[in-house]
């Protein structure tokens, strides 16, 4: 069995954790969003795939979700000595990833190439492909005008109020070839409880990506990032407020009608279910909350067997 799991960062990273540990090995493809990646002293950083890369090889700080656990930040001291920004809390042991990347493209290595180089050397047993190797940036106009992501989300802490969202570079950017052979060749699409906003849809802006998961026969399920309405973890919830669409699960779910076959919700949010029902999409109700590495495991297995349910 083929599984293509379409992921951000945290939320991605839990469900990539869950699907690793239920499915044999070779079996997942994690296709990530790039909309976060940022240049910071000439480096290029991508928190999405790093998230990913740190969490299915259990380098990631579980506390805060991303970096590497117990990293310092002496290089990063030195560069605040030297008068440099350092908003943006780069570790040390991150740094070493950020350095590899960059040199082995400098090389002439694409940033496909370079992350399955990673995920092989680190000892993952799934497959992690950017979205695209071109550039598409998360923009957020804001009441203090436009924001490259990381400034919004880290260095203004989420705080100036959301108007609009763009993805720069979107148009031109095109699909990477071996996702999109993924998602052709996939008997199961998941769609990771990653923010529709700011990871699942500056991924599917690829539009030959977004056009591949519409015509896989395939069944396609999302998992809802919303539990009770509230993000687990971040800004979703603020952001759907701001820009007055719908939230909750049944906001989430409309997000990607014609995408989904089927979608998981928590138990907290039944009352959900009749309004994504009506849009044709099946809903499975659980406790999707994923605590720790057994719980993703356990929620990855009900998915799995949501699956074979879906016409
Ligand atoms: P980011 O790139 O680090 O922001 O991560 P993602 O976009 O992949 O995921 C962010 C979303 O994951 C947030 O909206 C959270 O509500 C959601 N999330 C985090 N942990 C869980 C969880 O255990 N269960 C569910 N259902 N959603 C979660
Ligand atoms: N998130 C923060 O809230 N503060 C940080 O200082 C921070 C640093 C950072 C460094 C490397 C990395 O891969 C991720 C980092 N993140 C940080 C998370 C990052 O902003 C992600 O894009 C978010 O998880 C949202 O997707
Ligand atoms: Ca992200």
């Amino acid at each position: 069995q083929k599984v293509v799991l379409l992921a951000g960062g945290v939320g991605g990273a839990r469900m990539a954790e869950g699907l690793m540990r239920a499915l044999p090995e070779g079996a997942l493809t994690v296709v990530v969003n790039v909309g976060d990646d940022d240049t910071f002293y000439g480096l290029l950083v991508c928190p999405d795939i790093d998230t990913i890369l740190y969490t299915l090889s259990d380098r990631i700080d579980r506390g805060q979700g991303w970096g590497v656990a117990n990293d310092t930040v002496n290089g990063l001291n030195v560069l605040r000595d030297l008068g440099a920004p350092v908003w943006m809390k780069l570790g040390d042991a991150d740094f070493g990833l950020h350095i590899w990347r960059n040199w082995r493209m400098s090389q002439g290595a694409s940033l496909s190439e370079v992350t399955e180089e990673c995920a092989t050397r680190f000892g993952i047993k799934a497959r992690i492909l950017p979205a695209t190797d071109d550039p598409v940036r998360t923009r957020l106009m804001t009441e203090k005008g436009l924001l490259d992501f990381q400034n919004w989300f880290v260095g203004e802490r989420c705080q100036p109020a959301v108007r609009e969202i763009s993805y720069a570079g979107a148009e031109e950017a095109a699909a990477s070839p071996q996702a999109l052979a993924a998602i052709r060749e996939a008997d199961l699409i998941v769609f990771a409880p990653s923010n529709p906003l700011l990871s699942l849809e500056p991924l599917l802006s690829a539009k030959a990506l977004r056009e591949a998961v519409a015509a896989s026969h395939a069944p396609r399920i999302g998992v809802s990032p919303l539990i009770g309405g509230k993000a687990v973890k971040g800004p979703l919830d603020k952001l759907l407020a701001d820009l007055g669409q719908p939230g909750g699960a049944a906001g989430v779910a409309a997000r990607y009608k014609g995408l989904i076959d089927g979608f998981l919700v928590d138990s907290d949010d039944v009352n959900d279910i009749a309004a994504i029902e009506a849009d044709g999409i099946s809903v499975h109700a659980t406790d999707i909350l994923m605590r720790d590495p057994a719980g993703a495991e356990r929620l990855a297995r009900e998915l799995i067997g949501f699956a074979p349910t879906l016409g």
